[in-house]
């Protein structure tokens, strides 16, 4: 049996009373993995560099195995920056060079760039005209219910390619949920943790490219922008994105390429 076990933490009180945002997980786990799940999400909020959160929100819910579909890994790029306009010049490359027009590009960096601290989840923005489509303020769309297909053998893969730490792992499952969601162009993240400075771009055509440097060190405010087709349901996507269950499996050969030119190509398999 397997269980779907989602936190969030704030400190200063719940989110929705204002809380400031500490740290979210997903996981989706068996059922003889759920209390150790459960203990190492707690130690994160209490421990976390953003603060000791205050409020936890634990909520675990039984998976029916029908509910649940298979999205592959989408390939990892990395690319080299010296500093954070260099970074950002890369991820606005390689966004305009999947389909985000410029001015939706500059909008969504003004709105990453504005904000005054990180948003739980993420801004949806047309990718045509940069118009925001959600109306989720603050809070953002959260993307759940989402983990890999087999967790040791996910992070040994991984940690192959020099890819260890659970913002990568995180971040490349919740990627590729991301790519596979209708509607969705690519997405612009960078991590709000003040010591944690690299960010992505990613989508179902380019893959995860992975950006070194997209924020000042000891910088909080991290968040993401998810660029969709300009008839995207919002309805159907925002549905897809919070309540389908999807394990993302490595699905064969997936290559981990690294350099901007990517010379060494190493493969995960
Ligand atoms: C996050 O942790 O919220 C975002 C992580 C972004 C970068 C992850 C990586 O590739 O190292």
């Amino acid at each position: 049996m397997q269980f779907s076990v989602k936190m969030r933490s704030a400190k200063g009180g719940p989110h929705e009373k204002g809380g400031r945002h500490i740290s979210g997980a997903e996981r989706i786990l068996d059922e003889n993995d759920v209390e150790k799940g459960v203990v190492a999400m707690l130690r994160r909020a209490r421990n976390h560099q953003r603060g000791k959160a205050d409020f936890i929100s634990i909520k675990i819910e039984e998976i029916k195995e029908d509910e649940v579909i298979f999205k592959p890994l989408i390939a990892v790029h990395s690319c080299i920056a010296k500093n954070v306009a260099q970074g950002h010049a890369i991820a606005k490359e390689k966004l305009q060079s999947v389909g985000v027009s410029a001015l939706a590009i500059e909008r969504g960096f003004s709105a990453l760039l504005a904000l005054k601290d990180s948003i739980r989840g993420a801004m949806l923005f047309d990718a045509f005209t940069g118009e925001r489509l959600d109306n989720f303020g603050n809070r953002g769309v959260r993307v759940t219910k989402m983990d890999c297909a087999g967790a040791a053998e996910y992070e040994e893969k991984l940690a192959k390619v020099g890819l260890t730490g659970e913002h990568v792992r995180e971040a490349l499952v919740l990627a590729s949920k991301v790519a596979s969601a209708p509607g969705m162009v690519a997405e612009l993240c960078w991590a709000d943790d003040p010591d944690y400075v690299t960010g992505y771009v990613a989508s179902a055509v380019g893959g995860y490219i992975r950006i070194p440097i997209m924020k000042e060190m000891g910088s909080g405010v991290g968040g993401r922008i998810f660029f969709v087709k300009h008839d995207c349901d919002i309805k159907v996507l925002s549905e897809y994105l919070q309540e389908q269950l999807v394990l993302i499996t490595f699905g064969g050969n997936v290559d981990v390429e690294v350099g901007t030119n990517f010379r060494k190509k190493t493969a995960i398999n």
